[in-house]
């Protein structure tokens, strides 16, 4: 028995399942979904791509805000509006636009919400702040200034068995972490660079750990736009082996991708961004297929499905 060949057929069948829901929404652009399981449900938490005048630091981005989606079922969805905004967070500059790739992760029954944006004392081209609610939709609070000690963008937070809580964090080939507090708002640790990754690899970091195995999986662009990748380490502090890539980059001019990775009513899902509804770099959209993992907890590449 060809265990590999096996493996690659169901994949391939299964991601042929999720074919037509993707973008999965379509009444807003939304770019860096990060998906979390939440009470039983699939919420996912992406950055909101629009349209404005162009502001230097934002790379052509126009990022005013954030939206909670949730599903149950992988095919509706509900939009639970505003969670939080350029306008609404004391520390962030007003009408920047710079609300970059986030995060949400729950613990204790408190829900943390991880965004960098720009500073309004100008300190760094990208804070990392965090916002605290009683549930995954909010209201959320965003604290009064952003987490000393860090700066950049794409943070990513993950809990470990032992309750030790890693913030990853970076981009342009900068790709940091740090361990917080309990309190999940300051750090306990200095930055450390994250290491084994190849080079290339770029930003958007997200960490899950299946059977004791570490999976830093990112954004890579070793040709000429990203790739989703992942590495595998023993330890959520690394290193990590690079093992190779998840899902290709685009063909058609959408330079970034960004992605998280989550089970969900026992499947694995792979969720991503791409600008299959504008044709435009800057307006993206969230999308999600199924991945699955061989004999050796290796994953095997998927294909996007498209509309
Ligand atoms: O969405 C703005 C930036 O583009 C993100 O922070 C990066 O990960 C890339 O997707």
């Amino acid at each position: 028995l060809n265990f590999k060949r096996v493996f690659f057929l169901i994949g391939f069948w299964l991601s042929l399942q999720g074919q037509a829901q993707n973008p999965l929404v379509t009444h807003r652009f939304s770019a860096d979904p990060t998906a979390r399981v939440m009470n039983d449900t699939l919420f996912v938490f992406p950055s909101s791509d629009t349209t404005c005048a162009q502001i230097k630091g934002n790379n052509g981005f126009c990022m005013p805000d954030y939206h909670v989606y949730s599903t149950t079922d992988l095919t509706t969805w509900k939009d639970h509006g505003e969670i939080l905004s350029h306008n609404t967070v004391p520390w962030v500059e007003e009408n920047s636009y710079g609300m970059w790739a986030p995060d949400c992760i729950e613990k204790d029954g408190k829900y943390y919400f991880y965004f960098p944006a720009m500073p309004k004392d100008k300190s760094a081209f990208r804070r990392i702040g965090v916002a605290v609610a009683d549930t995954p939709t909010g209201p959320y609070t965003p604290e009064n200034s952003y987490i000393e000690g860090i700066e950049g963008i794409d943070p990513n937070v993950f809990i470990d068995d032992d309750g030790s809580i890693f913030l990853y964090f970076g981009g342009g080939e900068n790709l940091f972490f740090v361990e917080l507090n309990q309190d999940m708002k300051s750090i306990k640790t200095k930055p450390q660079k994250v290491q084994g990754l190849p080079s290339k690899y770029k930003e958007g970091p997200f960490v899950f750990k299946r059977n004791d195995k570490y999976y830093f999986t990112f954004p890579h662009a070793p040709g000429p736009a990203e790739e989703i990748s992942y590495a595998v380490g023993d330890s959520p502090r690394g290193p990590f082996e690079y093992k190779g890539k998840v899902l290709e980059h685009w063909k058609d001019g959408c330079w970034t991708n960004h992605h998280s990775f989550v089970e969900y009513k026992n499947e694995w899902l792979l969720f991503y961004h791409h600008m299959d509804i504008s044709g435009n770099k800057h307006r993206r959209s969230m999308c999600a297929d199924r991945i699955f993992f061989d004999e050796n907890g290796d994953i095997p590449e998927i294909k996007a499905t498209q509309r």
